[in-house]
């Protein structure tokens, strides 16, 4: 038995599943051919974002106050208290502005006495990094004193943070205040935010304070920015695009609750914020430009997602067809060109007020999300045509992808360059079984698997992120086909979530941040690509080791997973190479996970070196490794 493997070649995995007995009797052995080969995509790996278990608000948007603008139809005093001799009430005689109708009015005793303030706690807590904090807030009320902020511990009354910041305000209008503070790390998130004054200045008045924002030192220092910790852990894993706003977010419970771009835009106090379709109200404070700082900050590229028509069904509502789609197709128009419009035109000016000069470099659309579901199939085939059609007239260069795969849904004939969007949860056996899906595809039509994950735990697991490894080294064997793949959920806040397992898990404890395997495997797949999938010789089939190898950067990268219970040998030989590094995860368990209480599989790094031409790589049971030879 003789068979070559070559990546991309139709039928051969599923042959050589058969033969894996072979595979563990008798040693394998690989040979990186040196000439040849296929381009791969430069952008397979990247990251898919909606807000969801609190990944933005509490999460990755650096601003850590909860309900800080008492957004929404009927605001409530979640995350507020009140300190001393007063109380706290939802305002709605103050407004700030339109899209902040509400304050926080801090109604003091008459006669009172000693401290008055209000505190928040935060989204499940605050993590107080040790970096210098910001606040923003604005107040209305007579006052010519100081009020201090401080970041206690709850429970403990440790002071991580105090500042006194001078008040000149008035009961007429809104005084804007900012202060920026030095803190010390907390051991834990459970810390609450306070504003105090001294009672006797107001006692008998009312203070109004309006979108209180209090942020750590974000990523790169961006005003409005990221979280360090969260957006470090991904910054790490070298992605190339970031799909966002949703998701199922993106989409709404019905037509008014969609995403819409305008109301994520301009100074924050203009944002109203919207019902998400997870469960909690967004404060939009991560909006359309932040998404783009983001992707600048971290190198991605930009993959937006557009409204196209299709509300979730909940509601019982069906999609929006024909004429009445006119004004949706305007509204995506008009969000082209706040990003890619110059300033002699209306929206690209507005970018440029709002404090973007250039363009922004998007290159990617995608029209709605999965449309395949639900009640959107019927109908995508019309919506998608009449959205690619305005899109493609004004912006023929985007490249446009369809939120689903499935032909029926699609159009009969797809537009020349349009790519397709494929979700792939799965067991991991089932995610083993679609390692050569992909083998046989029409090259014709690119694909982007837009989420993809194993199902059915709360972490992930040993056995599904080594299966997760096996359906991506398909992947990458195809990613003259497969141009993108991103894992979701991306990011999960542990005391409130509404999809598992995600990739990377937190709470508020500034240290607590969860790689789980699938993030190990993520970014050892990501972090070591080269730009040609080269073709490799072997004796053995695949299964229950599998490998892709391609060359970049003057290095060979092999890639190699053993999705079994007992270990394997790989001896690899690669042309000219005699030194490498390999970089591995393996456990012996296959329910192995790292959770917020263990963390018992992590890379392990060393040094390797081929004697008389191979690389004599030992895998252990359910483990995930790269060999950067160079
Ligand atoms: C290159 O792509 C072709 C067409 O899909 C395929 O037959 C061939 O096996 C690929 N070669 C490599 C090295 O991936
Ligand atoms: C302290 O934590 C408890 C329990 O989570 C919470 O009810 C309380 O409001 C917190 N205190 C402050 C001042 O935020
Ligand atoms: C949040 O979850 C973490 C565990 O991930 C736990 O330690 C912490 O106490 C929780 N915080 C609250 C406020 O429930
Ligand atoms: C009031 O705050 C200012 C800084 O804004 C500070 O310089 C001053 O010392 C404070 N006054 C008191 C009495 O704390
Ligand atoms: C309140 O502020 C607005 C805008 O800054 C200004 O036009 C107005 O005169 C102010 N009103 C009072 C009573 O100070
Ligand atoms: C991956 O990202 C890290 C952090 O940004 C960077 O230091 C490293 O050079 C990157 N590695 C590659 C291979 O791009
Ligand atoms: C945003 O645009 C939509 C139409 O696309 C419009 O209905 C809505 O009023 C706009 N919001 C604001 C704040 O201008
Ligand atoms: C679409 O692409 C195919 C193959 O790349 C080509 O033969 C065909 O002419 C193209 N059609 C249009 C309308 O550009
Ligand atoms: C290296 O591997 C090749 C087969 O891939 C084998 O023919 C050769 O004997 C090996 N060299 C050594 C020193 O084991
Ligand atoms: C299971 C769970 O954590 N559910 C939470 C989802 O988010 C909403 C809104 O924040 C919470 O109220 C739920 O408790």
């Amino acid at each position: 038995m003789a068979l070559l493997q070559l990546a991309s070649r139709p039928g051969v995995g599923i042959l050589l599943l058969c033969f894996a007995f072979f595979q563990a009797a008798q040693g394998i052995s690989l040979q990186v051919q040196s000439d040849g080969g296929n381009a791969s995509s430069p952008i397979l790996y990247g990251f898919m974002f909606e807000d969801i278990n609190h990944s933005g608000d509490g999460g990755i948007y650096g601003q850590l106050l909860q309900n800080n603008g008492l957004q929404g139809k009927n605001p409530d005093l979640t995350s507020w208290g009140s300190i001393g001799d007063a109380t706290i009430a939802v305002d709605s005689n103050n407004p700030l502005t339109s899209a902040i109708p509400h304050s926080l009015r801090l109604d003091v005793s008459e006669g009172a006495t000693g401290t008055v303030g209000v505190t928040n706690n935060g989204h499940w807590g605050i993590p107080v990094d040790g970096s210098s904090f910001q606040i923003y807030f604005w107040i209305k009320g007579d006052l010519n004193s100081n009020i201090t902020a401080r970041l206690v511990g709850n429970g403990t009354g440790t002071e991580y943070a105090s500042t006194s910041i001078q008040i000149s305000s008035n009961s007429n209008n809104f005084t804007y205040i900012d202060a920026t503070f030095p803190t010390t790390i907390a051991p834990d998130g459970n810390v609450y935010f306070e504003l105090d004054l001294d009672a006797s200045e107001v006692a008998g008045s009312s203070l109004y304070f309006s979108l209180v924002q209090l942020f750590p030192e974000t990523f790169k220092s961006r005003q409005n920015g990221l979280q360090p910790r969260l957006a470090n852990a991904l910054d790490a894993m070298n992605g190339s695009f970031l799909r966002f706003p949703g998701g199922n977010n993106l989409e709404g419970e019905d037509e008014g609750s969609r995403w819409k771009w305008n109301e994520t835009v301009g100074p924050v106090e203009d944002r109203p914020g919207r019902q998400g379709t997870w469960g909690y109200y967004n404060t939009d404070g991560l909006g359309l430009a932040e998404y783009f700082y983001w992707c600048e900050d971290m190198g991605l590229d930009a993959v937006l997602g557009v409204w196209d028509g299709y509300a979730l069904e909940s509601g019982g509502n069906t999609p929006i067809t024909g004429d009445a789609l006119s004004p949706y197709i305007d509204e995506v128009l008009n969000e082209l060109e706040y990003i890619l419009g110059d300033s002699s035109t209306q929206y690209g000016a507005m970018r440029v007020a709002h404090g973007q000069k250039d363009p922004w470099p998007l290159k990617m659309v995608e029209i709605g999300n999965e449309d395949n579901l639900g009640g959107g199939c019927d109908t995508y085939g019309e919506r998608f045509t009449a959205f690619y059609n305005e899109i493609h007239k004004t912006y023929p260069d985007l490249t446009i992808i369809a939120s689903t795969a499935e032909p029926s849904c699609l159009p009969p004939n797809l537009p020349n360059g349009t790519w397709m969007d494929w979700h792939n949860y799965n067991t991991p056996d089932g995610l083993v079984g679609q390692f050569n899906m992909f083998d046989n595809k029409d090259r014709d039509v690119p694909y982007f698997i837009g989420e993809y994950a194993q199902n059915g735990v709360d972490w992930p697991v040993m056995k599904g992120s080594v299966g997760e490894a096996v359906f991506m080294i398909g992947l990458e064997r195809n990613s003259d086909v497969v141009k993108m793949a991103a894992y979701a959920p991306l990011l999960q806040l542990t005391n409130s979530t509404q999809w598992k397992p995600n990739l990377i898990a937190f709470s508020q404890a500034p240290s607590h941040v969860v790689k789980t395997t699938s993030y190990y495997v993520q970014q050892m797949f990501s972090a070591n690509r080269g730009a040609t999938i080269k073709e490799v010789k072997s004796d053995s089939p695949f299964g229950p080791v599998y490998w892709v190898a391609s060359t970049g950067n003057d290095a060979y990268y092999v890639k190699l997973a053993n999705y079994g219970s007992t270990g394997q040998e790989v001896s690899i030989s690669i042309p000219e190479k005699g030194n490498g590094k390999l970089t591995m995860i393996a456990n012996d368990d296959p329910n192995a996970a790292n959770t917020d209480s263990e963390n018992p599989v992590s890379p392990v790094e060393s040094d390797v070196t081929a004697t008389q031409g191979n690389f004599t790589i030992k895998l252990p049971a359910w483990s995930v490794a790269v060999l950067v030879a160079n």
